[in-house]
């Protein structure tokens, strides 16, 4: 067979484009492609929700790669065995009730059967404001990384969401870009976005799945955003909340989709 270049060009660019018009106007955007968001996306995906998630990096899988220090193990607890074993993953209890697993397979494999089940990737793209109506978001303004990586002043882009999830870990940036306009009130003691408190595991894995729940109408928290916007502690790396959280922030999800 004969290689054209051109139409190797032509492929990609109509390809995205299908992909990025038919993810215009959906059901739930995701914001981070960590591991809460992730599972929460292979679950809306299986519902037959159009849901998409936006990550700023070009791999997905957030803080999950490099297990803990770099040391690609991932520790989760007995709790959420159940999540591991619904993705397939392969895991070796250490002591009772407390799993390890590879974590590039882990990461790997949540990618895959999120993408799989329908949840639609755009790796390389920043959401770097939202959009209000009548105090409720209801969708995002995004950019390409790079435009935001080189300080380029270029405008940005918008697409339309029934809810979104702020999965974009420790910083809380969508909550955060909600907090900082003037006359944004998040459902926090404070009306603002807390922040977090230091690491401590046993209390910070069971608030995290509390925490997992409406910031501001139209938005949900997952994974460590919900501990950073509610105020509560950061957990290293035990990542059963976080799959608990995307568990969670789904249900919820699928319920509100369905009133
Ligand atoms: O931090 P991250 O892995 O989120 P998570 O699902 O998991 C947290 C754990 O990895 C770990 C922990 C475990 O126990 O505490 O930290 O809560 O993934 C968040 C992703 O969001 C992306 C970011 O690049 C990362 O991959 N992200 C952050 N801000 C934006 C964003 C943004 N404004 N637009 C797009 N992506």
């Amino acid at each position: 067979m004969m290689l054209d270049e051109v139409t190797i060009t032509r492929a990609i660019i109509d390809r995205y484009m299908e992909k990025l018009h038919a993810n215009l106007d959906l059901d739930v955007a995701i914001v981070g492609g960590g591991p809460s968001g992730l599972v929460a996306g292979y679950y809306l995906a299986k519902k037959g929700y159009n849901v998409a998630m936006f990550e700023r990096k070009l791999s997905i899988g957030g803080g999950m790669w490099g297990g803990g220090m770099m040391m690609n193990e991932i520790v989760v607890q007995e709790e959420a065995k159940r999540i591991l074993d619904e993705f397939g993953i392969p895991c070796r209890e250490y002591v009772e009730g407390y799993y390890t697993a590879d974590s590039v397979v882990s990461t790997s494999t949540l990618t895959s059967k999120a993408t799989l089940a329908g949840l639609s990737v755009f790796n390389l793209i920043t959401v770097e404001d939202v959009m209000v109506r009548d105090n409720r978001v209801n969708g995002l303004v995004i950019n390409w990384s790079p435009v935001e990586m080189a300080g380029l002043h270029v405008d940005p882009l918008t697409l339309r969401a029934r809810y979104t999830i702020d999965a974009t870990g420790h910083p809380a940036e969508v909550l955060n870009v909600i907090s900082k306009k003037v006359d944004a009130k998040l459902s926090t003691d404070t009306g603002k976005v807390i922040g977090e408190r230091s690491l401590w595991a046993e209390v910070a894995e069971s608030t995290t799945i509390e925490n997992t729940k409406e910031a501001f109408p139209g938005v949900y928290t997952a994974g460590m955003c919900a501990n950073a916007v509610f105020g509560a502690h950061r957990m290293g790396p035990v990542f059963g909340g976080m799959l608990l959280s995307g568990e969670k922030v789904a249900q919820v999800l699928d319920r509100k989709l369905q009133e």
